[in-house]
């Protein structure tokens, strides 16, 4: 990573100027303070041990924070017991906030429903009755296959009442990708829906699984919510539905204490290779991480803010910050079904002004979009409730960072960048918006009580102002206890790379002043004749030119310098138009190419620029560059069951047979 040239081009993409310090009247009332670093730094297994007794109620205190003996698997607070459903809602309610709006739900349709915690509650205990009814008890696994509607939120606190492992699956994924998941953790139920409303149109969830589950020997249940009210076959053996189950289900129901290290839930998220990893969380150091990044990362106050994370549950988004953190913390949060343009390009601005959300989370590629949407759609709201903004899922360009605080954060709110994986379970990296002065386009630096590093191929810290391998270098509560069923993957893949460290799979960089920016997944760093360039920083470059709105680069493999860079850019709207008419297209393509070559150097000139209508994206907002890759070397375009709209690649090859 180290060599002159990629040096010389990271420092043009790092030389980001632009600094915010923070409010002094933010900082004043910030749940974030600048001695918590002190306290994590003075001693980090007392710091979360406080955190874990502050944050969360235990049923028995635990008497060690973190046993690594056995390293890599970590055990935190090992003979503590909780309850994370307990944590969630009841202690809520016996704290005397039942009336308190746990969720605004807004369905994509337009349909709304307020439910309390005591409403959540009460829905809760029955689901665990109608669970433990179906034949599941402590220790099995159960599927979840749902569009983001409550009942999402309902089924995982009650596997996690029980003590029932959940996997979640995204809805927006195939029979198949269901079924392998369903096998691979021999889930005992699945809980999923008749369909859900994605873009207007009601689609179908029940068909899928039951395609998967006629293959599943595991599945005993198949509890089915009602939401579109579409026809769905139905198998009287397994088939129940859901609203029938819950409201015959007892209302009477006592969390059971877990142990700490009791299995919360498995995640799966593609390797770079071969089948889906099913990532372990377990439920006391992850509960704790996430309730408290929540509270000091997105600065949650719970009696009064209204927040909104704009993930999906099938995401680890979902999972840590619409279900697991903001309930630990009591906090009172928007659920939207949709996607962000239905029925109109405001439909997220309109939810903000309507509920007059203060906290807003959400990916990269959404804010992108929203600029290439352009900001008199947003202004036209009243988004003056917000007052902080949050980033995940990819690196965030300085201008999109940058629009987002001007334009929908009415150049006043703090963005924290936050960045972690399925597998850290939490945010690792973020700023503290009371605390840290922001610098657009950086994750900035630990949280309070982690410890990450910028190290070399040899696993030595490097100095400030250089680049290479982000990796942990101590172990944190909600790490992953590893992989489901493969703990020799599990070490293979992360702990094998440098001796003791949990290695990421991302290339950084540290600035001057320490600052990591996170440059993408190692395997996204291209090798342009021997020059290290990465994605990132390419893309970054041509989305900061004023006709582009959206791009993804790939490394082709290319005769004469290795890998060639190949870019896919989205344009803006007038550029679209410009780029259509005849022998516009070529002088528009030499002058985005000059651009890069400009912002980064001659090296980094993309060999090809092709201009599309769309790139291939995950639900969870990632580009699947794997794909692009396939079309830049005249390959057949690999496995598009994970995108969430699998049409894309067809348009792509489509704009690529037209004659240019
Ligand atoms: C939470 C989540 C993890 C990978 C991670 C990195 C990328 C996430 C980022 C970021 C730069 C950020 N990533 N947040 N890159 N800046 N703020 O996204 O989990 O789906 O497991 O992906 O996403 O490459 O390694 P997951």
């Amino acid at each position: 990573m180290a060599d002159a040239a990629s040096e010389e081009t990271l420092d043009n993409l790092l030389r980001e100027d632009r600094e915010f310090p923070p409010d002094p009247a933010f900082t004043a009332q910030a749940v974030g303070t600048a001695d918590l670093y002190d306290q994590a730094d003075a001693d980090r297994e007392t710091f979360w041990a406080d955190q874990a007794r502050e944050r969360l109620t235990w049923s028995t205190d635990f008497t060690q924070t973190l046993d690594w003996s056995e390293a890599p698997f970590a055990k935190w607070y090992a003979d503590g017991r909780l309850n994370a459903a307990y944590n969630c809602v009841d202690r809520h309610v016996e704290a005397g906030h039942g009336d308190r709006v746990a969720l605004h739900f807004v369905g994509e349709p337009g349909d709304t429903r307020d439910i309390t915690y005591a409403e959540l509650l009460d829905q809760v205990k029955r689901a665990a009755n109608v669970l433990l009814e179906s034949g599941v008890s402590k220790g099995d696994r159960v599927a979840i296959y749902l569009p983001m509607v409550p009942e999402a939120v309902v089924a995982m606190l009650a596997c996690a009442r029980i003590g029932a492992p959940h996997s979640v699956v995204f809805g927006g994924f195939s029979a198949d990708a269901l079924r392998s998941r369903i096998a691979d953790a021999e889930a005992k139920v699945v809980i999923t829906a008749d369909g859900g409303f994605r873009r207007g149109k009601p689609s179908g969830l029940k068909p899928a699984v039951d395609e998967a589950v006629a293959d599943s020997p595991s599945v005993l249940k198949v509890l089915v919510v009602k939401r579109t009210e579409q026809d769905v076959a139905w198998n009287d053996d397994k088939d129940v539905w859901w609203h029938e189950a819950l409201e015959a289900a007892s209302a009477e129901h006592t969390a059971e204490p877990m142990e700490a290290e009791h299995p919360l839930f498995i995640l799966y998220t593609s390797g770079t290779t071969g089948k889906p990893k099913g990532i372990l969380h377990t439920t006391g150091g992850y509960l704790t991480q996430a309730a408290y990044t929540n509270a000091v990362v997105h600065d949650v106050h719970p009696e009064s803010d209204v927040y909104w994370c704009s993930a999906d549950v099938g995401w680890v988004t979902g999972h840590t910050y619409i279900v697991y953190g903001p309930l630990a913390n009591g906090a009172t949060q928007v659920l939207y079904e949709g996607t962000p343009d239905t029925p109109h390009q405001g439909r997220w601005w309109e939810i903000i002004e309507k509920y007059k959300v203060s906290i807003f989370y959400t990916a990269p590629t959404a804010i992108r979009t929203c600029m290439k949407w352009g900001k008199d759609i947003p202004e036209k709201f009243d988004l003056s409730s917000l007052r902080v903004l949050g980033s995940v899922g990819e690196p965030i360009n300085p201008e999109a960072w940058v629009w987002y605080r001007q334009v929908i954060g009415g150049g006043k709110t703090p963005v924290v960048d936050t960045w972690w994986q399925t597998e850290t379970g939490a945010i690792m990296i973020s700023a503290l918006p009371g605390v840290t002065a922001l610098k657009p386009g950086s994750a900035q630096i630990a949280v309070p009580g982690i410890s990450v590093d910028v190290v070399d191929e040899q696993g030595n810290s490097v100095d400030n102002g250089h680049g290479g391998y982000l990796i942990i270098d101590k172990p944190w509560p909600s790490m992953l206890r590893g992989i489901w069923g493969d703990p020799e993957r599990f070490k293979e893949t992360y702990w094998s790379r440098f001796e003791g460290i949990y290695f990421a799979g991302d290339g950084a960089k540290k600035d001057e002043q320490g600052n990591i920016w996170v440059l993408g997944r190692v395997d996204d760093v291209m090798n342009v004749s021997g020059h290290r360039l990465s994605t990132t920083e390419i893309e970054s470059a041509l989305v900061s030119h004023p006709k582009v709105a959206e791009a993804a680069v790939v490394g082709a493999t290319d005769a004469t310098t290795g890998q060639a860079v190949c870019a896919f850019v989205i344009l803006r709207g007038d550029a679209v138009q410009e780029a259509d008419e005849p022998g516009e297209g070529e002088d528009l393509v030499a002058e985005l190419r000059n651009h890069v070559a400009k912002e980064i150097g001659a090296i980094a000139k993309p060999r090809q620029i092709l201009v599309v209508a769309e790139l291939p994206k995950t639900r969870s907002g990632k580009i699947m560059r794997r794909l692009l890759r396939d079309v830049a070397e005249n390959r057949e375009v690999g496995d598009v069951t994970t995108l969430a709209d699998s049409s894309v690649m067809d348009l792509i090859q489509q704009g690529l047979a037209k004659p240019a």
